[in-house]
């Protein structure tokens, strides 16, 4: 777990230059035929972020609890994001993260073994931690998918 707080601090600081430097008028085009634009992915992420934050405070309060997932595609559409401010997303999703390291780091080692069950995601029981590895894992995939690279440094 103390990698994928690292990976996640690293993204926080790293992505929102990188990001900013996209134009809000190209950020909002389609990436492909029917594909996310870059806004509506961002938005994924923060989806993806209040989900699992609802995951990690709750499933420290009692054992082997299941949590809804949720419909992704669905949760795009109904907030279309394609109308958010870019700026606006972009520092929603920074925020939220920053917050999500705050939550992880307070997480004590007992609380890190506790298990949950994620509706439609994951069949057997995970305890908090693995929640959390994947979480940045989902985070990394989409921000490869979307830059072509992690987001190391420069453009
Ligand atoms: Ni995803």
């Amino acid at each position: 777990m103390r990698d994928a707080i690292e990976k996640l601090r690293f993204a926080v600081r790293e992505l929102p230059p990188i990001l900013t430097a996209i134009s809000d008028g190209v950020a909002s085009q389609p990436q492909g035929p029917g594909r996310w634009a870059k806004k509506e992915v961002i938005g994924h992420l923060i989806d993806s972020a209040s989900n699992n934050h609802q995951r990690f405070v709750r499933g420290q309060l009692a054992n082997r609890q299941e949590f809804p997932g949720y419909a992704q595609e669905d949760w795009v559409r109904v907030q279309q994001y394609r109308s958010v401010p870019w700026v606006e997303l972009i520092e929603l999703w920074r925020v939220y993260n920053a917050h999500l390291i705050r939550v992880a780091e307070a997480m004590s080692d007992e609380a890190r073994l506790m298990t949950c069950r994620v509706a439609g995601e994951t069949e057997a029981e995970v305890t908090l931690a693995a929640l959390f590895e994947d979480y940045v894992a989902h985070l990394e995939h989409h921000l490869v998918a979307m830059l072509g690279r992690w987001p190391t440094g420069t453009p």
